[in-house]
């Protein structure tokens, strides 16, 4: 009898463990524009001060960011939101457009709906200039700033 109550507390501690461990908690993924090492700290900053956010991290590459969270502290909108008022655009929620306007000009991705505004910012000398060798802008970000520095030209010559 003894050694079954034992057995029977080690299965109420396992599942109370294992419903604690998943309990409300989600992981997925949102689509997020950004271009360098810049727009990841930002990003991620931005996602991991949301309350209910455990973990955030940024892929440069993908530009996906994968969020962990308690579903019932927060939800992905909310985050997305606090993403897009860093300045970064999601699936779901537009950063402002003076919000864009103030990044970096290494951080001036092309917006997912892309207006003229956004190729003159790339196109703009402020840009250029920031696209030269720094250590903020990383040399992907500095690629894709000539050869879109390249088209703009091209177009308006
Ligand atoms: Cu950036």
């Amino acid at each position: 009898m003894r050694k079954f109550k034992i057995l029977l507390g080690l299965c109420l501690v396992a599942f109370w463990t294992a419903s604690f461990a998943n309990g409300d908690e989600k992981t997925k993924n949102i689509k997020t524009y950004g271009n360098c090492g810049m727009c990841e700290e930002r990003i991620e900053t931005a996602a991991t001060n949301v309350k209910g956010v455990t973990a955030a991290s940024w892929d440069k590459a993908k530009k996906v960011l994968t969020v962990t969270f308690d579903s019932q502290k927060t939800d992905l909108l909310a985050i997305e939101k606090a993403v897009a008022a860093a300045g970064h655009d999601t699936e779901n929620a537009k950063a402002k457009d003076e919000v864009y306007d103030n990044l970096h000009g290494c951080c001036k991705y092309v917006r997912p709906e892309s207006s003229s505004k956004t190729a003159k910012a790339c196109c703009s000398k402020e840009a250029k200039a920031s696209c030269s060798p720094k250590a903020s802008c990383d040399k992907k970000a500095k690629a894709s700033c000539i050869s879109k520095q390249k088209s703009c030209s091209k177009k308006s010559n």
